[in-house]
């Protein structure tokens, strides 16, 4: 039945959508990208992250790399063995879990840049955003991305056509 279809993919976009939507990639300094002398404090205090969303470290490769370090790694800029870092110049951090997360730059050059140049980068994540009111209007709100429009066109289309 035609109507029964309807109502599924319905019910499917409804679910689905929001949480699509709702995802953020944060990139880390925005245009300044993971660099040093940038106050990452700053550029994290009025942003909320959230469990789904993905940090987005920009770098020339070979320049910096990515550690995920607890409190006192951060406080004290230990780096963690290289096999543990990231280093393609654009790694993609999926936040999967809640709580306090802390990065750091490995690299120690003339200066450290996590010591001496403070590259370093704390953020607390929060729960996923709560689904907005299941209505059509909040589930087909206009995004930013492309590939976000792309999965709304598609379940859009579907529902007509179905
Ligand atoms: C934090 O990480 C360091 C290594 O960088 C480790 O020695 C220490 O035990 C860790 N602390 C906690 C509380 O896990
Ligand atoms: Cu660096």
């Amino acid at each position: 039945m035609a109507s029964y279809r309807f109502i599924t993919l319905a019910i499917v976009a409804i679910i689905v959508l929001p949480t699509v939507v709702m995802a953020t990639e944060h990139i880390v300094g925005d245009d300044k990208g993971w660099t040093v002398n940038f106050n990452y404090q700053d550029w994290a205090k009025d942003k909320v992250f959230r469990v789904g969303d993905t940090l987005v470290f920009n770098y020339k490769a070979g320049n910096h790399n990515v550690f995920r370090v607890n409190e006192t790694g951060f406080n004290d800029c230990i780096v963690p063995p290289p096999n543990l870092g990231l280093a393609s110049g654009n790694d993609k951090i999926p936040l999967k879990t809640q709580g306090n997360k802390w990065y750091i730059c490995g690299v120690v050059g003339a200066k450290r840049h996590c010591a001496d140049l403070g590259m370093k980068l704390a953020i607390t994540v929060q729960a996923e955003a709560p689904a907005p009111a299941p209505t059509k209007s909040s589930a087909f709100q206009i995004t930013s991305s492309a590939s976000q429009l792309i999965v709304a066109a598609m379940v859009f289309i579907a529902m007509i056509v179905v």
